[in-house]
């Protein structure tokens, strides 16, 4: 009896345990919505062409500004690519200056659906800027 009553209270704390997870990592991501700002000052500006995007390869653009509205040149910028979901591998590229400030790369979506851009751009000062960037694409 007492046996009995132990093998199920293990059986339930161990389902509450795995329910607990389940919820932990569904959730993980819904968290981080919205776009966080840079530190430094530098506004960040992310766009894609063709707009809206489409599965497969397309161009990401990234536009740094300085405070003062001057272009951010002389930059590293990173773009490291998301989805909402797990199990996935990132997508990863180096966006190169084209335009004073304009910096530009090949980036190929490789399913529909939720992504979370993170650009990082190691800026001359020695100074870093992060941001991320919701987008939603479609087959
Ligand atoms: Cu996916």
């Amino acid at each position: 009896m007492l046996a009995r009553k132990t093998a199920t209270r293990t059986l339930i704390l161990t389902l509450l345990a795995l329910s607990l997870s389940l919820a932990l990592t569904g959730c993980q991501r819904a968290s981080q919505q919205g776009n966080s700002a840079p530190a430094s000052g530098v506004t960040m500006d992310f766009t894609i062409d063709p707009d809206p995007a489409l599965v497969g390869q397309t161009q990401a653009i990234v536009t740094l500004t300085a405070a003062d509205g001057q272009p951010v040149t002389g930059a590293t910028v990173a773009l490291k690519g998301d989805m909402s979901h797990a199990g996935m591998q990132p997508v990863l590229a180096d966006a190169a200056e084209q335009d004073p400030g304009v910096y530009r790369t090949e980036f190929t979506w490789t399913m529909a659906g939720d992504w979370i851009v993170t650009v990082t751009a190691s800026l001359a000062d020695g100074t870093t800027a992060e941001q991320q960037f919701d987008l939603s694409v479609t087959r």
